[in-house]
């Protein structure tokens, strides 16, 4: 796999968590920028193991000139049962898009980190794999490898911009830069 972001934000681990994995507006508006539309998410819910699990499904928009415009996507949140309130956020998402040539056989998993470093900083790391179902043709995995990546690193990027950006936003209001 792969460490695609790996830095401290001036805001808390908390806040960092509600702009990822909640309703936002930081969310709603990234999902804009990213022209992903149509999002429906379920709420966080407690299951057997005490982890908790929400799905999201949405339709992503493809730049890749070798796929079609459009994809439905389902995205499987865990928050780990070892995550503590305010300190420590563990998350796994596994993310199926269903409509690209070899959806039958990947899938995205992306982990993230949430780590308080103090009241007001925390550390977001976010580790991503390409992960198989069923074994393609060596040619096909190394296809399919490739052209995940290039569009995971894009998305991250950018995420990472959006994030300290927003950053920027919280700290010029609260004078403590
Ligand atoms: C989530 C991984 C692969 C997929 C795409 C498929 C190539 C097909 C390969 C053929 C288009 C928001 C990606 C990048 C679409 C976007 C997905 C996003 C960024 C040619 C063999 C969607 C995170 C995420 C996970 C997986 C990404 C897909 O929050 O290349």
């Amino acid at each position: 796999g792969r460490l695609y972001v790996n830095r401290v934000f001036r805001f808390s681990a908390e806040k960092m968590f509600d702009l990822l994995f909640t309703d936002s507006y930081f969310s709603r508006r990234f999902m804009d920028a990213r022209k992903i539309s149509g999002a429906t998410s379920s709420s966080w819910q407690r299951d057997a193991s005490g982890s908790m699990k929400r799905s999201l499904n949405y339709t992503i928009t493809i730049t890749n000139p070798l796929v079609g415009k459009f994809s439905t996507a389902t995205e499987n949140q865990t928050l780990y049962k070892e995550s503590r309130e305010g300190h420590y956020y563990l998350v796994d998402s596994e993310v199926y898009t269903h409509d690209v040539p070899y959806h039958d056989y990947f899938y995205t998993l992306n982990r993230y980190c949430i780590i308080r470093n103090s009241k007001r900083k925390c550390r977001l790391r976010i580790y991503t794999d390409v992960k198989y179902k069923k074994q393609p043709w060596g040619f096909v995995k190394s296809f399919i490898t490739k052209n995940s990546w290039s569009g995971l690193e894009d998305y991250f990027r950018q995420l990472e911009a959006e994030l300290l950006e927003e950053e920027a936003e919280l700290t010029q209001g609260s004078g403590d830069a």
